[in-house]
């Protein structure tokens, strides 16, 4: 079975050259697709954020509690838009603070946001002139929190982009998906509605909040008809040409998004991302307090980039606008390895062997009938030129043989030593032997680099 994904990518032949630390360029009207996708390459980690008005109910409607994911509540529970749209009066989020999140982001080593300036419930969470169902208009806040966002991201030079449901569109009479209102999708009048909210609306966020990373649309549903999905790829290549398109648009984007919570058992070729819950739902639901925790989630990291992808972490902060307590503690506790050990995983490339990941499981099969895997855990590695680097979960006892080695190893150190000391080393063809100290450095994992001569 092969797991290989090969993304298909427009490459857009240009001169504009852009580097990780360069803030995407707006005026840049071409760009190569290496150079459009430079800085993801090098970010890996990323905060995603489902912050809407379902933070309200939290799961709960009419003293019910509504099962699955919190921010499909007016879906799971047929609310009607005149009583949905009520929520909007109640949204006031006094406690949200743009400076505060972003840096919980910054010390998580996150160093690209994305979040929700429209989801599927139709609600604008930004300043919009095309709808007055918006943040700043229907609600007592009267705050554009996306500006401020952006703002608080340009100081601390974190990337930031924008969830923007395309099809799904609960409060509109011809948007995808809300059949309890306005009856069956395939007899609304689609494009109109793309044309006159989801279209205007996209151009808004291009236009408003300076340098947009990348734009995430979601569930493209009857968005493979026509030119629907290119009129999208048009209106960001024209505007602001450096934002990237995620891989849920319709047609195929800059790079791929996995579903959701699914880490590919193998490494895939191309650009890639994992959209992943820190509990198990993406917009706040006061019930749910399954949290993964601070070894899970870096295990995670790893693992995901040493299949050659980043990781898009979610928080759903409440009504008044907290990130719970609980998110931003794991999330810190990973960022405080990545200041030690981050070097494994910022612009690291996937690794060149693969057995560490586990084998194929003829016993067991998936719902499709698909073979099962057997996942381990012990290790896992990245690289970068001239580097390889061995992320430990579980400590080896002694030593650490490493087989298949390409080329000479010249240096074995941990980076949570400081001083780079050399590590006991002996190499018999493409075989490598470590001498490790008895005890694990770090406490969550711990990283021994080879140098390659
Ligand atoms: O329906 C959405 C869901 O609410 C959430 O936004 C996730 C995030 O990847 N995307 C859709 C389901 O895949």
């Amino acid at each position: 079975m092969s797991l290989t994904l090969k993304i298909a990518a427009a490459a857009l032949a240009g001169c504009f050259a852009a580097s990780a630390a360069t803030p995407p360029t707006p005026q840049a009207k071409t760009m190569t697709q290496d150079e459009r996708m430079a800085w993801f390459r090098e970010a890996k980690f990323g905060l995603f954020i489902h912050w809407g008005l379902y933070a309200i109910p939290a799961g709960e409607w009419k003293g019910k509690a509504i099962p699955g994911i919190g921010e499909w509540i007016m879906n799971r529970a047929q609310i009607p838009v005149t009583e949905y749209e009520q929520l909007a009066k109640q949204f006031n989020p006094v406690k949200f603070n743009a400076e505060e999140w972003v840096k919980m982001a910054e010390d998580a080593g996150m160093k690209y946001i994305v979040i929700t300036s429209k989801h599927h419930d139709g609600f604008a969470m930004y300043h919009s002139a095309v709808s007055k169902y918006n943040i700043y208009d229907a609600t007592p806040f009267h705050r554009d929190p996306l500006k401020e966002l952006a703002a608080a991201c340009a100081r601390h030079h974190i990337r930031f982009g924008f969830y923007y449901s395309q099809a799904q569109d609960w409060h509109e009479p011809n948007g995808i998906g809300n059949t309890w209102d306005f009856g069956p999708d395939d007899k609304k009048d689609f494009d109109q509605y793309l044309q006159a909210k989801a279209e205007p609306q996209v151009k808004e966020l291009l236009s408003n909040y300076g340098p947009v990373c990348l734009i995430w649309f979601d569930t493209p549903r009857q968005m493979n008809v026509g030119d629907r999905a290119q009129r999208f790829v048009d209106i960001l290549r024209t505007m602001q040409p450096a934002t990237l398109i995620d891989g849920r648009l319709g047609k195929a984007g800059d790079y791929a998004s996995m579903g959701d919570n699914s880490i590919p058992n193998q490494v895939v070729t191309g650009d890639w991302e994992v959209p992943a819950t820190l509990n198990h739902t993406w917009g706040f639901k006061k019930d749910d307090t399954d949290w993964k925790t601070p070894e899970d989630l870096t295990f995670k990291l790893v693992d995901i980039a040493s299949k050659g992808g980043n990781y898009l972490l979610n928080v759903g902060p409440t009504s008044e606008g907290v990130i719970p307590q609980a998110s931003q503690d794991n999330l810190r506790a990973v960022g405080r390895w990545l200041k030690v050990n981050g070097e494994a995983v910022y612009g690291a490339g996937p690794t060149p062997f693969g057995e560490e990941l586990g084998q194929v499981d003829e016993s067991t099969h998936d719902k499709k009938g698909r073979p099962g895997f057997k996942m381990a855990t012990d290790w896992r590695c990245t690289t970068k030129p001239g580097k390889l680097y061995i992320t430990f979960f579980k400590w080896p006892n002694g030593t650490f043989e490493l087989k298949g080695v390409k080329g000479q190893v010249a240096k074995a150190y941990l980076l949570a030593d400081a001083s780079h000391k050399s590590l006991k080393l002996k190499q018999d063809g493409d075989r490598v032997t470590v001498t490790l100290p008895a005890t694990a450095p770090g406490q969550i994992a711990s990283v021994m680099a080879l140098q390659m001569k």
